[in-house]
């Protein structure tokens, strides 16, 4: 995608591998919407830590980034003895750095297959991780946008575009792409606590001038109850054997509504974040996070235009903050994937 990093218009996937010093880079999607700023990770362990504080996000691009960090593994460990143990080390400690989107044990295992397994070739095999993952979202647009049409009203849940799918996006694709085509309607972007990947989901639609509007999470059932929203597309973190998904916390209760209002529900996600060797949703790691995500905000302070992070709970409350929800497979209208928009016969015949 487009970005203007350093006041200088430049072309930029969410993650990348710098041939200078075997860094993987990314954009620091933590400073978003305020700055674009490009995050550096010189070893896999940073690379592990920017996945684990969310300085990359969305299930396709971290795992292209936990793909990235498993080259640079090979890279630093290639002359020595140990190298077999070091790199499982490299690879269980990439994969644990977030548990439920399961693009990172794709990634990491893509780069695993490379033959013959030398450190060039890992490289390659990574960046053809995110290229592939990148053409998907591409493709995922083009086939996605048919579901929407002039004057429609789009609900959409956390952030899904160009910056979580490596570029192009998933669910933000097909919006992205008739917008593109000349087609007008208007997108509600929850804000989606605790994290407010709305923030981004908001910032990226201004980027392409798509008339939209942010609500706050509990606003939907509001909305659809007046018959103001027409069409759910989100993405997925997870989508197991059965068709059903693990995503962004928020999504079933808005499943729930979808089906109660007559809207249909659709899901958009690339290959590397189906998962035919789960049977269910029941069966997929629910992440917890910390506990700061809820009671502290982080924000530009109206005085000083600086950055800053202000707690509003006391000390003494508890918070529970699990990262993300199941929806069952009957609660989805369709997935649309880079192979079209499939029924959950048809995805579930895919999988097989
Ligand atoms: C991201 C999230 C997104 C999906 C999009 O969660 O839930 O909806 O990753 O993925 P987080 P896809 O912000 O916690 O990483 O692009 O496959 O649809």
């Amino acid at each position: 995608m487009k970005l203007k990093i350093n006041g200088k218009l430049q072309d930029k996937p969410a993650v990348w591998w710098d041939k200078a010093t075997n860094a993987v880079q990314m954009i620091d999607q933590t400073k978003l919407p305020f700055s674009v700023e490009i995050y550096t990770c010189p070893t896999y362990r940073e690379t592990a830590f920017a996945v684990k504080k969310m300085i990359i996000r969305g299930a396709p691009s971290i795992g292209a980034a936990a793909a990235y960090g498993l080259a640079q593994a090979v890279h630093e460990f290639w002359e020595s003895d140990s190298f077999e143990d070091s790199i499982k080390v490299a690879y269980d400690e990439l994969l644990s750095a977030r548990p439920t989107a399961v693009d990172l044990k794709n990634g990491l295992d893509f780069i695993r297959s490379t033959d013959p397994f030398t450190p060039e070739n890992v490289v390659a095999q990574a960046s053809l991780f995110a290229k592939r993952t990148a053409d998907q979202g591409l493709k995922i647009g083009q086939i996605g946008k048919e579901l929407i049409t002039n004057n429609m009203n789009i609900l959409t849940h956390c952030h899904t575009g160009a910056l979580a799918l490596v570029d192009h996006g998933s669910a933000l694709a097909p919006i992205i792409q008739a917008w593109q085509d000349g087609k007008r309607f208007h997108v509600f972007v929850d804000e989606t606590r605790p994290r407010f990947q709305g923030r981004i989901t908001a910032w990226e639609l201004s980027q392409y001038g798509i008339d939209h509007t942010v609500i706050c999470d509990s606003m939907s059932g509001f909305f659809m109850s007046r018959g103001e929203i027409d069409l759910v597309i989100l993405g997925a973190d997870r989508v197991t054997r059965n068709g059903d998904i693990a995503n962004k916390i928020g999504t079933y209760n808005l499943a729930i509504l979808a089906q109660y209002h007559n809207i249909p529900f659709y899901t958009a996600f690339p290959t590397s974040t189906f998962d035919p060797s789960t049977k269910s949703g029941k069966d997929i790691e629910i992440e917890k996070r910390n506990d700061s995500e809820l009671k502290i905000v982080e924000g530009i302070s109206n005085i000083q235009k600086k950055s800053d992070s202000i707690s509003i709970f006391p000390d003494f409350v508890k918070f529970k903050n699990p990262a993300f929800d199941v929806t069952p497979n009957k609660l989805i209208t369709g997935y649309i994937t880079p192979y079209g928009i499939l029924t959950n016969t048809q995805l579930v015949t895919f999988c097989q």
